[in-house]
């Protein structure tokens, strides 16, 4: 084998190297998820009995005056991380993460303190209490399954304050 032929191989074996990283590199990327925090005001929370908006409650989800949207539902297992921004003008809002309840189930609430019951919910993470206009940011390693981000400040959940993500 001359010099010519042994630069050659090198620099085929050097091309595959650079092929593989572009592949893996695909193969894991991170994905990003916007979340919004929204009110329509500062009386937009109110007693949950009048408004059983709460995940598996079966209520109507266009009475909400307050929610959590993201802006992509679905992506790829693996690291993701969300981006927060409390976009209401007047209220203290957050995102929790935990795995969604099976079907038509309803989270695990404390009705007496108007939360979800997070540790029974199996909080994975959170920005916690946002300042109006303010933001944060979560990074999480997520598996495929069902998720379910929400506000857990009393009331906001059970008035709407919450939305589902799907890790494939
Ligand atoms: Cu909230």
């Amino acid at each position: 084998m001359d010099v010519k032929m042994l630069l050659h191989g090198g620099k085929n074996a050097a091309l595959a190297v650079l092929a593989i990283l572009a592949l893996s590199g695909a193969a894991f990327a991170d994905s990003k998820i916007n979340v919004t925090l929204w009110d329509k005001g500062p009386d937009s929370a109110q007693p949950d009995a009048t408004h059983p908006l709460g995940m598996g409650s079966g209520g109507d989800m266009a009475m909400a005056m307050l929610g959590v949207k993201a802006d992509v539902t679905s992506v790829p297992a693996g690291k993701v991380t969300f981006e927060v921004t409390n976009a209401s003008k007047d209220i203290v809002h957050e995102m929790i993460l935990s795995p969604a309840p099976a079907d038509g189930k309803l989270m695990p609430y404390m009705a007496d303190m108007a939360k979800v019951d997070e540790d029974g919910a199996g909080h994975l993470g959170e920005v916690s209490e946002l300042n109006p206009g303010q933001g944060g940011a979560l990074t999480l390693d997520l598996k495929p399954g069902k998720y379910v981000l929400f506000c857990n400040i009393p009331m906001h959940f059970m008035n709407g304050m919450w939305t589902e993500i799907t890790v494939n």
